[in-house]
C-alpha cells in the first residue's frame, strides 16, 4: 500500500480515538505509530511508540512498560501480567473480547503468550472493577485487539519483512505480512519465527532451560457486505516448543493454541444506532509439560535428616482448554447528551488436566503408575449483560455509570474427579452456580483544555478460576507446596476507587493515577496440616480459600516533555503496595520502580538512551517462598535508521541492551534467577 493509505489509516484511527474518548474511560493503546497531537493527554499509548524496545519486541517487553503493569517470570518466554498486584483470575485478559484461558495448571501459558506485536492493533486497558465489559473482574482488563486490513480506501498490497538477531540469547526473531485490499475485500496475514538457546545472565553464566521456539499466524479476511456490513473471519495458530522454565521443575514439550471467529459488523446502522456487532468464536489450547531434560531424582532423608533411599520420577501432565461463545454490542444515542452502550455475552469453557507419575526405587520392580486428574474435566458456562450509560452534563463533564451481571454454573463431570474431592470430605457431584455483578460510577472533568481528571468508585465480584475451585494438587515451585482447589469456594469481591489527574500542554504532558482496592474474600492459599503431603518434593499442601480481607494500592506518576522538534524525555514512576487485612503483606508486589527515556531523531536517524531503576523489596511474605530482591539499575542504547527507496521503506536497528551487564532479577522473578545481562541486537525491516 501507498504511504498516503497509512496517512489515511493513521488518521482514522486518531480520530477513533477521539470519538471514543467522549464515551469511554479505557485507554486504548495502539501499536502502529502515529503522530501524537497536542490534545491528546499522556497516555499509554504514546508512550507505547517509545517504550517499544525494538521491532521485534516481544508482547511480555512490551507490557512490562505500561503503566500499572509488571510481569510475573517463571522464563524466558510467556511472562504473566499483573496489574496493580492483581493476577491470574483476578484480571480478564481477552482476545478482541473473546475470553480464552491457558491450559497449563501451573500458569505457565497466560493468553498473552499467543499474541504476537505484529498481529495486535491495540490493547485496551482499564483497571480495577471498571475493566468489567467483557467479563467481572476485580484487578482489571487487558484486551488485547487484533489487526484487522482496510477495505477499499486505495487498493493495493503492502508486503513487510523483517529479520533480527539478540547476541545474548543468540536468538533469532524473523517476521512477515502481507495485506490486500480490494474495493469490496481486504485480506491480511502476518507470521512471526522466533528461535532462542537459553540467555546469558549478567554474571556471564548460562541461566539454565531459558530457551525456547515458537511460531504464530495470524490471519484475517475482510467482506463487505453492502449497507455498511461487513463480514470478517479471524484465525490464529500459536505453536511453541521446547520452552524452558528456569524457576520450575519443568519445561513445556509443547503449547499449541488454535483460535478460530467469525464476525459481522454494522457499522452507523441508523442514525441513533451504533457499533452493531456480533461475534463468534471458539479457541482451544493444548498445553504438555515435560521433566524428560530435568534431574528426576530424589534423595529421602530419614527423621535425622540421613539419607535414607533414592528415587527416580518421571511425570507426564497434558492440559487442554476449549472454549466457544458468542457476544453482540451496541450503542444508542439517547437524546442529545446521553450514551448507551450494550453488550451480552456467552461462553463455555472445557478444561481439564491430567498428571500421571512413575515413581521407580532403584533396587525394586517400577511401581505402578500413579494418576491424578489435576483439572478433572471441569466445565463452566458463564452468560452475561454489560451495560453502559455516559452523559454529558455539560461541555465539561461526562458522567459515567455501568454495571454487569453473570450467571455463571461450572460442572465437574469425570467420575475420577469426583472420587478425589471424596477424600476430602466434598461432594461435588451437583453444578456451582454463581451470579457474580459489578457496578461502577465514574466522572471526568475537562477545563481549559489543559487539566482533566477522571474519578470513579464501583464494586466487582469474581469468579474463582478452575485450580481455585477443582485444582488437585498443583504444584507452586515457589512457595514449594501442592495446591488443594476449594469447591465450596466463595466469590472474591472488590471495592474500588480511583482518581486520575492529566495536565497537556503543548511541550509536556503530565498523569498522576491512584488505585486502591479493599477486597474482601480474597482468595489465596492457606497452609492445611491436616493433609499429608503427596509429592516427594512438596512441603505440603495448600488449601485456596477466603480470607476476609487484602488492600491494595498503586499509583504513578508519567511526564513527558518535547523539547523542540528532535528531542523528548519521558519517565514513569510507580509503586504498588499489598498486604493483607491482619498486615501482612501479599506476595509478589513490585517495589518502587521507574523506566526513563531520552530520544533524539533527525531525518532518517534517531538514538534513544534508555534506564530502568528498581528500587529494593523488602516488604515479602516468607510464607510464599519470597526473597527480598535488591536495587538496581539497568541501561539501553538504541539506535535506527530508516530510508525510503522508491516505495520501499527499509528500517536498520541496532542497540546493546543492559549495557553494563548488570547481573539483576526483579521482584517478580521466581526464583531469582538471572535477567539477561548485555545483548547485542540487530533488526532489519523491509516495507514494499
Ligand atoms: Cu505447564
Amino acid at each position: 500500500m501507498k504511504n498516503s493509505g497509512w496517512i489515511i489509516i493513521l488518521f482514522c484511527n486518531l480520530t477513533l480515538t477521539q470519538a471514543q474518548d467522549l464515551f469511554t474511560e479505557f485507554d486504548t493503546i495502539r501499536l502502529e505509530e502515529f503522530t501524537i497531537t497536542q490534545r491528546i493527554p499522556l497516555n499509554d499509548q504514546s508512550v507505547l511508540d517509545l517504550s517499544r524496545s525494538s521491532r521485534f519486541s516481544s508482547i511480555d517487553k512490551i507490557n512490562g512498560r505500561l503503566e500499572g503493569i509488571s510481569l510475573i517470570k517463571r522464563g524466558a518466554y510467556a511472562l504473566e501480567p499483573q496489574m496493580d498486584g492483581f493476577s491470574g483470575g483476578q484480571i480478564n485478559v481477552t482476545v478482541d473480547g473473546m475470553r480464552m484461558f491457558g491450559a497449563c495448571t501451573d500458569r505457565m501459558d497466560p493468553v498473552t503468550s499467543y499474541i504476537e506485536p505484529d498481529n495486535l492493533e491495540s490493547f485496551n486497558i482499564t483497571h480495577g472493577t471498571s475493566g468489567s465489559r467483557n467479563g467481572n473482574t476485580v484487578g482489571g482488563s487487558f484486551d488485547m485487539i487484533l489487526r484487522e486490513p482496510v477495505i477499499g480506501q486505495t487498493e493495493g498490497m503492502l508486503v513487510e519483512t523483517g529479520l533480527g538477531y539478540e547476541s545474548v540469547s543468540n536468538g533469532i526473531n524473523a517476521n512477515g505480512a502481507l495485506e490486500v485490499n480490494r474495493e469490496k475485500w481486504a485480506f491480511r496475514t502476518s507470521g512471526t519465527y522466533r528461535n532462542h538457546n537459553s540467555y546469558r545472565g549478567g554474571d556471564g553464566i548460562k541461566v539454565p532451560y531459558s530457551y525456547f521456539k515458537k511460531i504464530n499466524l495470524h490471519s484475517v479476511v475482510k467482506y463487505d457486505l453492502g449497507k455498511n456490513n461487513t463480514l470478517r473471519f479471524d484465525f490464529l495458530l500459536d505453536d511453541a516448543v521446547d520452552v524452558g522454565y528456569p524457576a520450575l521443575p519443568m519445561d513445556v514439550g509443547k503449547a499449541k493454541a488454535r483460535m478460530y471467529a467469525v464476525e459481522i459488523e454494522r457499522l452507523d446502522a441508523y442514525r441513533t444506532v451504533s457499533q452493531l456487532k456480533a461475534k463468534l468464536y471458539f479457541n482451544s489450547v493444548y498445553h504438555l509439560m515435560d521433566d524428560s531434560n530435568r534431574d528426576s531424582t530424589f534423595r529421602l532423608t530419614d527423621e535425622n535428616g540421613a539419607p535414607s533411599d533414592t528415587v527416580y520420577m518421571r511425570m507426564d501432565m497434558p492440559g487442554w482448554s476449549d472454549t466457544f461463545g458468542f457476544f453482540m454490542e451496541g450503542g444508542a444515542s439517547l437524546g442529545e447528551k446521553s450514551h448507551i452502550y450494550v453488550k451480552l455475552d456467552d461462553y463455555l469453557n472445557y478444561s481439564r488436566a491430567y498428571m500421571t507419575m512413575f515413581m521407580n526405587y532403584p533396587e525394586y520392580p517400577g511401581e505402578p503408575p500413579m494418576y491424578t486428574e489435576t483439572w478433572p474435566d471441569v466445565f463452566r458456562n458463564v452468560a452475561g449483560i454489560f451495560i453502559r450509560n455516559t452523559t454529558r452534563v455539560s461541555n465539561s463533564v461526562n458522567v459515567n455509570l455501568e454495571g454487569r451481571l453473570d450467571m455463571s454454573q461450572t460442572r465437574v463431570t469425570s467420575e475420577t474427579g469426583h472420587r478425589q474431592f471424596a477424600i476430602f470430605g466434598y461432594d461435588i457431584d451437583r453444578g456451582y452456580f454463581e451470579l457474580p455483578k459489578s457496578l461502577n460510577l465514574s466522572a471526568n472533568f475537562r477545563t481549559n483544555g489543559v487539566t482533566r481528571l477522571d474519578a470513579g468508585a464501583g464494586y466487582a465480584e469474581r469468579l474463582p478460576t478452575t485450580s481455585e475451585q477443582f485444582g488437585f494438587f498443583l504444584y507452586n515451585a515457589l512457595d514449594g507446596f501442592d495446591y488443594l482447589g476449594n469447591p465450596e469456594i466463595g466469590l472474591e469481591r472488590s471495592t474500588h476507587f480511583w482518581g486520575n489527574l492529566h495536565f497537556t500542554w503543548p511541550e509536556l504532558k503530565v498523569s498522576i493515577r491512584n488505585r486502591f482496592s479493599y477486597v474482601s474474600d480474597y482468595i489465596i492459599g492457606l497452609i492445611d496440616p491436616e493433609i499429608p503431603q503427596m509429592n516427594l518434593y512438596a512441603s505440603g499442601v495448600k488449601r485456596y480459600d477466603n480470607i476476609p480481607a487484602a488492600l491494595l494500592y498503586g499509583t504513578s506518576l508519567q511526564l513527558q516533555w518535547d523539547p523542540g522538534a528532535y528531542l523528548t524525555f519521558y519517565t514513569l514512576l510507580r509503586y504498588t503496595y499489598g498486604r493483607t487485612g491482619e498486615g501482612d503483606p501479599l506476595p509478589l508486589i513490585p517495589p518502587l520502580r521507574n523506566t526513563s527515556i531520552c530520544k533524539f531523531r533527525k531525518g532518517i536517524f534517531s538514538v534513544q538512551m534508555e534506564g530502568e531503576f528498581s528500587s529494593d523489596q523488602n516488604r515479602i511474605n516468607s510464607g510464599f517462598g519470597e526473597n527480598p530482591t535488591p536495587a538496581f539499575a539497568i541501561y539501553h542504547l538504541r539506535n535506527s535508521f530508516h530510508w525510503l527507496v522508491k516505495e520501499t521503506v527499509i528500517e536498520v536497528g541496532a542497540g546493546i541492551e543492559n549495557i553494563f551487564d548488570k547481573a539483576y532479577s526483579e521482584h517478580l522473578d521466581w526464583g531469582n534467577f538471572l535477567r539477561p545481562g548485555r545483548s547485542i541486537y540487530l533488526n532489519l525491516r523491509v516495507i514494499i
